[in-house]
């Protein structure tokens, strides 16, 4: 069962991967797709922040909202990091996200795993498992940006 289910969401995740990189004609568009995405994401992500943290009341139909676009952002910044993207445009990727590939990917699948249990836990209406899925969701983004991030 386990092999079984590496092996299906590998084949998910390159799936996408495929289609995705198949759309750039040029580093740059990739580099712009990527961060674009990654933008959109954290825009997304602050407004649930926001409510984890108590700045802004929690409103539980908005929290699922935004936690749903941050679980459909997180599919997709991965397709843009394909071989070649290092330049092309402005970028802060690091040479590692190229030479530790299995690392990177492994971080971009822990991401899509934790907003996807946001998105759940904001279904739920909850706010304490918000908050719980909130923090694990940003140690996820925390830990791939120290790695892989640069200045
Ligand atoms: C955010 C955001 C990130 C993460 C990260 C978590 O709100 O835009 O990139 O949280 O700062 O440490």
């Amino acid at each position: 069962m386990k092999p079984f289910v590496h092996l299906a969401s590998a084949c998910a995740l390159l799936a996408v991967s495929v289609s995705a990189s198949a759309q750039f004609a040029k580093p740059e568009d990739s580099i712009r797709y990527r961060q674009s995405s990654l933008f959109i994401m954290g825009q997304h992500f602050a407004r649930v922040g926001a409510m984890a943290n108590g700045r802004t009341p929690f409103d539980a139909k908005v929290a699922a909202e935004n936690a749903e676009i941050v679980a459909a952002m997180a599919k997709l910044p991965w397709a843009g990091f394909g071989p070649g993207t290092d330049k092309g445009a402005p970028t802060k990727a690091k040479a590692e996200i190229w030479s530790e590939q299995a690392k990177f990917r492994e971080a971009g699948e822990k991401t899509m795993a934790e907003t996807a249990k946001l998105a759940a836990a904001a279904k739920t209406g909850n706010l304490d498992a918000l908050k719980a899925a909130f923090g694990a969701t940003a140690g996820s983004c925390k830990a791939c940006h120290d790695a892989y991030r640069g200045q």
